[in-house]
């Protein structure tokens, strides 16, 4: 199910908030690119619907199931609020689900005695996962047997969340009005554990939220143990026969969370714990005063006992600070209920400083502290709370319904991992709220706009009535919006619509700003209108045109500029012709990637350009640019200019050092170069051969010249070929055959040059 694309009413115009881009509408913003996660084909990465993105690796283990790691975030803004992905949780799995019967019969650990991977992970077939399955690789013994499969076992979706945000400005309809319809990714397995089935889900919302959900189905258990005749062990279920009813039995599913909060990737995160009370001397009754308090050391907290059920934790990386100078956290919201028959299931929240060792929520499998449950972990731990692990009871009391067979309907239990202050505003302002931050006299889009908005036109002075050449043109910026704030103004100005520019002697047009202007002979017959830009750190810029001034005389025509540059070659000086139709005259500049060859004076509309003999080969730019006259106006062309490779000169080698059986030689290469040109580099290969028998050695070649160890060689006559690989500059080439012939064990004689290959 995916909804419809977010909606927004568009009001003002979407434009840049000074001091970092704000993306307008559902566009997602240009971002850098981060470095990857390095999970390879476990990186799971989605941007939503509004520009939203995120990523982390997601992966099934044999005993945890569905384990997500290095957890990150990318608001729709971009850039807004910071550069690229934050790291919100390094990890989280489900470390334990306990399931007692109310018959105190019997109670299950259905992650440590079963596990929710292996044979127990159900195959996402395409009825089952309505997105894109991810495949898992699994390797398990069955029955005494190897199992060693991949199938599809994760999937990843995109889905709706129904209404994100809205709001409308006025009480009666009209005027602005602001809705987004949310999505999130949502990235789930199911596991079966005899009769109950259950759907792992974690939906990571479009806001940066997080819902972490354990939903079972399958059905209720069967068999006698588990339909008492005692009717306050459970619910009856199906008709009494024989006069007997029997009951399904109530039981529990206290699922344990690990979170390892990961907030900005904060070295030292600091656990944080949030009452609500009724202050003893309070101007009212309903006068409520919040504390908070930092959790300095490892707890375990119980409903009732420890905390009541306004109390709140969150975890914050106090070196990480939003744009308001908050420190970015995450709060952790869950609203459950627990089970207070077993201790280790009393708490609702454990934090512990994360320790490798401590996997499962109890009855731990690592051999590095077995068998301990969250309640060791604590008492073990005096370290001050810095690497905070959140151990997060979910529990759901079943009381089973008629309706529950058969196949038993979802019942969901969850929690949720909430952004507190981990962005300035929300994550995906719009650029007509972008101010709306803070205190403030109210949300009027209209009459108090966050973007500049421009209320009396722009408009030019002149400083005489006949507007020629000379004229000075004064931009005025007209009115603007000021109830927020003041603006900085901005001026370009326009010849018919286009941007006025001027070509310099480097042959760089650069555009017509400023508050003033003076008309040029470029102008004659021209519309001349300046356009406005409002902007001001923290509020998004707006423009406006003014009204045109007419300027006196005839416009000019534009000619066509011709740029013939056939390829040259690197060493050989090439030629470059310019012409400019209407036998202009005047005067061209060429330049080449940017850097001017100068100024020419066109001579019945032509000029040459020699292009250096030293340019490197490539492809280069050529541009061309007509400075204009009386009747013509400026004129521009550019055309790609290409160099090829010089061949070198003569490669020789020149044996230094015989080589003999018992010692390596040594030969040095020499490749000539044309004066003035750089040596060629690159690697140069010696093949020696003597009937079948070839030896092989290479060396770089430096400043044209390259010494090389020839290998140990048996007595005989040996041939040996030089060849260049070439370089950026030059094209390959090969020397010509030496011929060595060995006379004693010891040595080669005088190699003796055989001829040019
Ligand atoms: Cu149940």
């Amino acid at each position: 199910m995916r909804s419809p694309s977010p909606a927004r009413v568009a009001v003002g115009v979407a434009t840049a908030v000074a001091g970092g881009l704000l993306a307008g509408g559902a566009a997602p913003a240009a971002h850098s690119e981060a470095p990857g996660l390095g999970c390879g084909d476990a990186l799971v990465e989605k941007t939503l619907e509004n520009g939203a993105a995120w990523r982390m690796c997601a992966r099934i283990h044999p005993i945890k199931g569905l384990v997500l790691e290095k957890v990150e975030f990318r608001p729709a803004t971009g850039d807004y609020e910071y550069e690229g992905y934050k790291r919100v949780i390094d990890q989280l799995y489900l470390a334990q689900l306990n399931v007692p019967y109310d018959t105190g019969a019997i109670q299950y650990n259905d992650i440590t005695e079963y596990g929710f991977g292996d044979e127990h992970l159900v195959e996402q077939s395409p009825e089952l996962c309505p997105g894109e399955a991810r495949d898992v690789t699994q390797s398990f013994m069955l029955f005494g047997e190897l199992i060693e499969r991949t199938m599809p076992g994760i999937c990843v979706d995109e889905v709706g969340t129904g209404l994100a945000t809205h709001s409308q400005e006025r009480l009666s309809g009209g005027g602005p009005r602001f809705v987004e319809h949310g999505t999130g990714l949502e990235v789930s397995s199911v596991s079966k554990i005899s009769w109950y089935e259950y759907q792992q889900k974690v939906t990571f919302d479009d806001h940066g939220q997080i819902d972490v959900g354990l939903g079972a189905t399958g059905d209720v258990a069967p068999g006698a143990m588990f339909f008492p005749t005692a009717p306050e062990e459970g619910w009856p279920l199906g008709s009494a026969t024989e006069g007997e009813q029997r009951y399904g039995a109530s039981h529990w599913h206290n699922a344990i969370y690990r979170v390892d909060f990961g907030v900005d990737s904060g070295e030292h995160q600091r656990v944080e714990r949030w009452d609500y009370a009724r202050p003893p001397e309070g101007p009212s009754s309903w006068t409520v005063h919040g504390r908070g308090t930092v959790e300095d050391a490892a707890f375990s907290s119980i409903p009732g006992d420890d905390h009541n059920e306004l109390t709140w934790w969150r975890v914050v990386n106090p070196d990480s600070l939003n744009k308001d100078g908050h420190a970015r956290s995450y709060e952790l919201v869950n609203r459950n209920p627990v089970d207070h028959f077993a201790s280790v299931t009393q708490p609702l929240v454990t934090f512990t400083n994360k320790r490798d060792c401590e996997e499962y929520a109890s009855d731990n499998l690592n051999p590095g502290c077995p068998n301990d449950s969250i309640l060791d972990y604590v008492a073990n731990d005096d370290a001050p709370l810095t690497d905070p692990v959140a151990w997060v009871n979910v529990a759901f009391h079943h009381v089973d319904r008629d309706e529950d067979q058969s196949p038993m309907q979802v019942h969901w239990q969850r929690f949720q991992l909430v952004p507190r202050d981990f962005f300035a505003q929300t994550p995906s302002i719009t650029p007509e709220r972008s101010c709306v931050n803070g205190f403030d006299e109210g949300v009027d889009t209209s009459a108090r706009p966050c973007v500049a908005t421009n209320q009396v036109r722009p408009s030019i002075e002149t400083d005489r009535a006949t507007v020629d050449t000379g004229t000075i043109m004064t931009a005025d910026p007209g009115t603007w919006n000021t109830a927020r704030t003041r603006w900085d103004y901005s001026y370009m100005w326009f010849r018919n619509g286009a941007p006025i520019t001027t070509v310099g002697e480097d042959g760089v047009a650069r555009p017509a700003l400023g508050p003033t202007y003076v008309v040029t002979p470029a102008d004659a017959g021209a519309r001349v209108t300046v356009k406005v830009t409002a902007s001001q750190v923290g509020f998004p810029s707006g423009t406006a045109e003014s009204v045109a001034v007419q300027v006196v005389g005839r416009p000019r025509s534009t000619p066509t500029v011709g740029l013939a540059a056939p390829a040259g070659a690197y060493g050989r000086a090439g030629t470059v012709t310019v012409t400019v139709s209407n036998s202009a005259t005047g005067t061209v500049t060429l330049t080449l990637n940017g850097r001017s060859l100068g100024a020419k004076t066109l001579s019945r509309g032509r000029t040459l350009y020699s292009i250096p003999r030293t340019t490197t080969p490539g492809r280069w730019t050529l541009r061309a640019s007509y400075h204009g006259n009386t009747t013509l106006n400026t004129a521009t062309r550019t055309t790609t200019y290409t160099v090829t490779k010089a061949r070198p000169g003569t490669v020789k080698t020149k044996i230094t050092k015989k080589p003999s059986s018992r010692k390596k030689g040594k030969a040095t290469i020499t490749i000539a170069r044309p004066t003035g040109l750089t040596a060629p580099r690159g690697k140069v290969t010696l093949v020696l051969k003597k009937g079948s028998k070839k030896l092989k050695t290479t060396a770089t070649v430096r400043n044209g010249k390259a010494t090389v160890k020839l290998p140990k060689t048996t007595r005989g006559t040996w041939k040996i070929t030089t060849t260049y690989t070439g370089d950026t500059r030059y094209t390959p080439a090969r020397s010509v055959v030496i011929r060595l012939r060995a006379t004693s064990e010891k040595g080669l004689k005088q190699p003796t040059v055989e001829g040019r290959h």
